[in-house]
């Protein structure tokens, strides 16, 4: 085994408010750098990923439940895959659906890399999680713009109406973000304005990750 093989992998965060652009943002960067980077090089996990499966409860139940709060999430596991995938080890990342608000039968494989990518609203909440992470970015987009790209997406992607999106926002969502979210700005190494289309952001983080690739620090 090659001193490569042996480096600890370095786990780089992106949060902020739901619809900031945390999901286009480590995209992008996992996209461009997939082809150079290759497979061992660099993964991506959602922490929506790890909400937590409610086959246990009636829908009207599941729809009660407040997904903005850190209680939501199975961070635990979300820590222990990452402790798993630090140690050399594959997992098996479970899928959610927001339809059904349950997981889905399927997990996907994700084997470790020397990059990954992780993003989520509550990452930096969790202080075992987030000492787990090395670079810690924060999505610092305006919550009126989150709002108007939540409508289109939610509406779009994830089967909801205007009126259930609006509520939720009202009664979760808003509070929730400056009870959880804002607040752990103050852990952020960076903090990225405009949002997940900010050019340069993308090409620094790009620049750190092929350091860190080829450079080892
Ligand atoms: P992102 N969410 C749902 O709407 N339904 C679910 O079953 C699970 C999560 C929403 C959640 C949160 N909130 O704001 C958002 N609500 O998904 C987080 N209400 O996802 O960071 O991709 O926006
Ligand atoms: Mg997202």
């Amino acid at each position: 085994m090659n001193a490569d093989q042996l480096a600890k992998p370095t786990i780089i965060a992106v949060v902020g408010a739901s619809a900031s652009g945390k999901t286009l943002f480590a995209q992008t960067i996992y996209d461009e750098l997939l082809p150079e980077l290759g497979e061992q090089g660099i993964s991506i996990i959602k922490e929506d990923s790890y909400y937590r499966a409610q086959d246990d409860l009636p829908m009207e139940e599941r729809i009660r439940t407040n997904y903005d709060h850190p209680n939501a999430f199975e961070h635990e596991l979300l820590h222990q895959h990452l402790s798993d995938l630090t140690a050399g080890k594959a997992i098996e990342c479970p899928t959610y659906c927001y339809k059904t608000h349950t997981r889905t039968a399927e997990t996907v494989t994700i084997n470790p890399t020397k990059i990954i990518l992780i993003e989520g609203i509550m990452l930096l909440t969790n202080e075992q999680l987030r000492s787990s992470f090395d670079i810690k970015v924060y999505m610092d987009t305006p919550l009126d713009i989150c709002l108007i790209r939540r409508i289109k997406r939610d509406t779009q992607e994830r089967g909801r109406s205007i009126d259930s999106i609006t509520n939720q926002y009202l009664e979760t969502v808003r509070p929730m973000y400056y009870q959880f979210i804002e607040p752990a700005k103050a852990h952020a190494d960076i903090v990225i304005t405009r949002g997940g289309k900010n050019r340069m952001a993308i090409e620094v983080l790009k620049a750190k990750i092929r350091q860190l690739t080829y450079n080892n620090n």
